[in-house]
């Protein structure tokens, strides 16, 4: 058992807004809030444009649980094809709702994943969106529409105060293998607490996140080593809220989705015996399927991610091919409760709530995504391009990153990347390569008026530089 100092960890309680969180991104919404001394929807005015048209069944004010596991990847569930671990409680989900077989996290890590989620913005453009350490300053500037603040206006229960210290101190302290029963806990008890009311729980989880510590009722239960255990931690996080919702009967009223900040990676942080997750102690489990590479990755294995939403009643059990990311939530929320977004809120942010509840479309509710990982990449329909770096500049001395060369792949036959057709199609690689220009250009992906990048964006950021330098820093991702 060890014992670890909160500033490492950023234990948050939004008791308001429900958000239960360890990650650094939603520690600046936080804190932006708290420095406004107000809860999130005090400082919005005049953001959201009121929308006054009468509840229709688009205009809902059923509950919302977001649950953002840390660093599962893309076949770390039974529902997505695992068998070392199981996972009855996710399953079960799947199984009564809608599971997304294309489906992305903003970045492929954690803290520009969670600034995208939360402001429906593509992390890349902001600057200071890269890994972060819990007790780094604001990101999320005060006033800026976030997925809570959008709730709060719709009179979802959202004040967001937070407990504890972020700075260290014996009251920061807390036990690796208790984290998930205290969040589990609180959640229970957030959910107990406004079971009369509309509410938004965002509920973050350290599992599977290093260092893996599983609880010792959880030790050695998988097939997978003690990455796998952590799973299994994870997965009774799960179990226990819908367990409350059964409870409470609140399950029919709440709309519930399980994913994932990134996709899997095995042992982070080198040679690691005590906390599991090398390719030994994983038994041949594909943390990410069959998806090329994994967390920090421009291949699929970096951001394509589990994704299950249930919301019985209203969504029919199946399985969705459509393309959706978690920088979508805002919009999604928007329309799910009926509000107009202005201009400037969420330019990445596609309204997906049809493909989220399963509707048919004659069209997809995103036609388009740019991938951020060590680079960013651009999909189009089933096509992918990972643009080749940019010509060295003058002076400059990383050698390693400049030229190479562009990669095309077709994820609807080649879903691992395995057959590079950029030579065969270069009128694709060229459309391709323009339309990336063209949303980084714009200032936004999604329709409106052009806006300005915060940073100069460059296709190639360096993410697989810094993700080296963060390897002794793993607390931070
Ligand atoms: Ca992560």
């Amino acid at each position: 058992m060890t014992t670890r100092q909160m500033n490492r960890r950023s234990f948050l309680e939004w008791t308001g807004t429900g958000a239960l969180a360890v990650c650094s991104v939603p520690v600046r919404a936080s804190e932006g809030v708290r420095a406004q001394g107000s809860g999130a929807g005090d400082h919005v005015a005049g953001l959201l444009t009121p929308d006054t048209r009468p509840l229709t069944p688009e205009t809902s004010r059923s509950n919302i649980v977001f649950i953002l596991a840390d660093d599962i990847g893309y076949g770390d569930f039974g529902c997505y094809g695992a068998t070392k671990v199981k996972t009855p409680n996710v399953d079960r989900l799947a199984g009564q709702g809608l599971r997304f077989t294309d489906a992305h996290s903003p970045s492929a890590v954690c803290t520009p994943t969670r600034y995208a989620f939360m402001t429906g913005e593509y992390a890349w453009r902001k600057k200071g969106t890269g890994i972060l350490p819990g007790i780094a300053a604001l990101i999320v500037e005060p006033g800026r529409v976030t997925v809570p603040s959008l709730l709060k206006q719709a009179g979802y229960v959202t004040g967001i105060p937070r407990i504890g210290s972020q700075t260290g101190g014996k009251a920061a302290l807390w036990k690796d293998d208790e984290i998930a029963d205290t969040l589990a806990a609180k959640a229970d008890a957030f959910i107990e607490r406004n079971r009369s009311k509309p509410f938004f729980l965002f509920l973050s989880t350290h599992d599977i996140h290093v260092p893996r510590v599983p609880n010792p009722r959880f030790k050695g239960t998988s097939q997978a080593g003690v990455r796998g255990d952590t799973i299994h931690s994870f997965d009774w996080t799960v179990g226990q809220v819908l367990a409350t919702l059964d409870r409470l009967k609140l399950a029919d009223n709440t709309l519930v989705i399980v994913t994932s900040d990134n996709g899997g990676v095995l042992d982070a942080n080198g040679p690691d015996t005590e906390h599991g997750g090398t390719p030994e102690t994983n038994n041949g489990h594909p943390h990410n399927g069959l998806l090329r590479a994994g967390k920090g990755s421009a291949y699929e294995g970096g951001t394509r991610v589990p994704f299950i939403i249930r919301w019985p009643g209203r969504i029919k059990p199946g399985v969705s091919d459509a393309l959706i990311c978690h920088v979508d939530m805002l919009a999604a929320m928007a329309a799910l409760t009926g509000q107009k977004l202005v201009d400037a809120a969420g330019p990445d942010s596609f309204n997906v709530l049809p493909a989220l509840l399963g509707e048919k479309l004659d069209k997809p509710c995103r036609d388009h995504l740019v991938e951020h990982g060590s680079a960013l990449a651009i999909r189009k329909g089933p096509w992918k391009l990972i643009p080749a770096n940019p010509p060295l500049a003058a002076g400059k001395k990383n050698k390693k990153r400049a030229g190479g060369s562009d990669q095309l792949y077709n994820l609807a036959e080649d879903i691992g990347e395995t057959t590079n057709l950029a030579s065969e199609k270069p009128e694709l690689v060229a459309e391709m390569s323009t339309l990336m220009e063209k949303l980084i250009a714009d200032g936004r992906s999604a329709p409106g008026a052009k806006q300005k990048n915060d940073v100069d964006v460059r296709r190639y950021l360096g993410a697989a530089t810094s993700q080296k330098k963060a390897t002794s820093k793993q607390e931070r991702r």
